[in-house]
């Protein structure tokens, strides 16, 4: 934390891409987004630099036609550490492995398949359902090995870095502790989960103390998640049917990686971990603006076709007056209407959020639940659950923005960086694509994202 990170980039694809840094707040036109840096062509370079202000498992993956360029392989973890101090020494003196979890779709001939390929039946299914590989990666590698020992505390930080799979992640017979997510460490530990789920562009930090007889061998499992998935029949008339799929949440384990007990023994029987890991100051919505924000999809066609939308746009379609404002500085409350009925994980760019409460509402628009605010943390993702019900029902995640600047920017800094998320004295003429300021928000369910599911927020100074 605290050093800048000068990356220079250069373009070795035949087709134009970008690098997006998940999670990092940046200067905007550092983001690698399209509203604020043009695509960098074949053979052209970018040099981003940006301080890195914040300590946590980060992310990059280009952004542009990001289902494709993904799911081949562009994505990488960037792991910012904690100032010594900032640190307790029980974790920071835990051995600690990145783990970048991660499926592909290959076919017969054990190449990555072309994106939307197929019957207009199995082109509909990959852009309702997302794209789900049928071979599972850790760090590159399928069912890869981990020498561990036993009763020797372990730390994990993962990313999902999946187009579209959501990784439920168990080791059988073992408890595991989640002291982090996306925006660096906890208040307080979270003890005695089975499992931990992250959605597509998702992080996690989780200890725990393997346990196992030297010499013999752990499996590490994948675990199905309810999320909405859909089954889809065409008709003899061209009617499209979308159903529920009913293997959705029940589909069977997969084993994900092997831990192998080395010889010899620690005595850790329970983490020692402190109960306060740092403050995090919730965001105060006293005077926040609201914002809301639709997802939503088109009829599926016969021929293959689906758009995904925001506010009724994709993102083609959107335009600087579809956009919501902020200044910076400035608080907003965000209600993230999930009108379909699967699952869709939200992601802004640029700025964290806190996530407030949920709400399920009926299509009389009565509520049915509310889920009160998860532990406080600073997040990037949050999943838009499906909607509870027919057509009509909803599900609405309301989150907290400030739309501040990293903590320790100063004006200067900002000046310095170009605008901090800001658009000085936009010209919005030049539209989405000009020296915007612009920072999106999308499905991180790739090919959602890429069907139309994403739009941007315009930061003024
Ligand atoms: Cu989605």
């Amino acid at each position: 934390m605290g050093d800048t990170l000068i990356i220079h980039f250069t373009n070795n694809l035949s087709e134009p891409t970008t690098i997006h840094w998940h999670g990092l707040r940046l200067p905007a036109d550092m983001g690698g987004a399209s509203v604020a840096q043009n695509p960098v062509q074949p053979g052209e370079t970018f040099t981003y630099k940006y301080e890195l202000k914040e300590a946590s498992l980060f992310w990059y993956h280009p952004h542009v036609r990001s289902n494709e360029q993904v799911e081949k392989g562009l994505a990488g973890a960037l792991l910012v550490s904690e100032k010594k101090r900032d640190i307790h020494k029980r974790i920071r003196k835990t051995k600690q492995r990145i783990l970048v979890l991660d499926d592909v779709l290959l076919d017969e001939n054990g190449q990555i398949e072309a994106a939307f390929t197929g019957t207009p039946e199995e082109v509909l299914l990959k852009k309702i359902n997302g794209r789900t590989g049928n071979t599972l990666l850790v760090n590159g590698r399928q069912m890869p090995t981990m020498r561990v020992k036993s009763g020797q505390p372990i730390r994990w930080r993962m990313v999902n870095v999946a187009n579209t799979r959501f990784m439920r992640v168990a080791v059988p017979g073992h408890k595991l502790t989640r002291i982090g997510g996306d925006g660096g460490l906890l208040e307080t530990p979270i003890k005695d989960m089975d499992d931990v789920l992250l959605v597509p562009g998702q992080r996690a930090d989780i200890m725990f103390i393997p346990k196992g007889k030297p010499g013999t061998e752990l499996i590490v499992y994948w675990k199905d998640t309810k999320r909405g998935r859909h089954s889809i029949d065409i008709m003899n008339n061209g009617m499209v049917i979308m159903g529920d799929d009913e293997m959705d949440g029940n589909y069977p384990d997969i084993p994900l990686m092997r831990l192998v007990f080395k010889k010899g023994h620690k005595h850790a029987k329970k983490l020692k971990l402190p109960k306060h890991l740092r403050t995090i100051e919730p965001i105060d919505i006293s005077a926040a603006a609201e914002t809301t924000l639709r997802f939503g999809h088109t009829m599926p066609m016969a021929d293959g076709t689906i758009k995904f939308l925001i506010n009724g746009k994709t993102a083609d379609e959107v335009t600087t007056d579809d956009a919501p404002d902020a200044q910076v500085g400035e608080t907003q409350v965000w209600n993230l209407v999930n009108m379909t009925g699967g699952d869709h994980p939200f992601h802004l760019h640029g700025f964290f959020f806190q996530v407030l409460e949920t709400i399920y509402k009926d299509e009389d628009g009565n509520v049915l639940k509310v889920v009160p605010a998860p532990p406080l943390e600073n997040v990037d993702m949050v999943n838009l659950p499906a909607r509870n019900g027919p057509t009509g029902s909803v599900s609405i995640v309301k989150i907290a923005i400030n739309f501040s600047p990293a903590e320790g920017l100063t004006a200067d800094d900002i000046e310095a960086n170009g605008g901090m998320a800001v658009i000085e004295n936009a010209d919005l003429s030049i539209g989405k694509r000009g020296r915007s300021g612009g920072w999106q928000f999308h499905c991180h369910i790739l090919e959602h994202a890429d069907t139309g599911m994403m739009s941007f927020v315009e930061v003024f100074q």
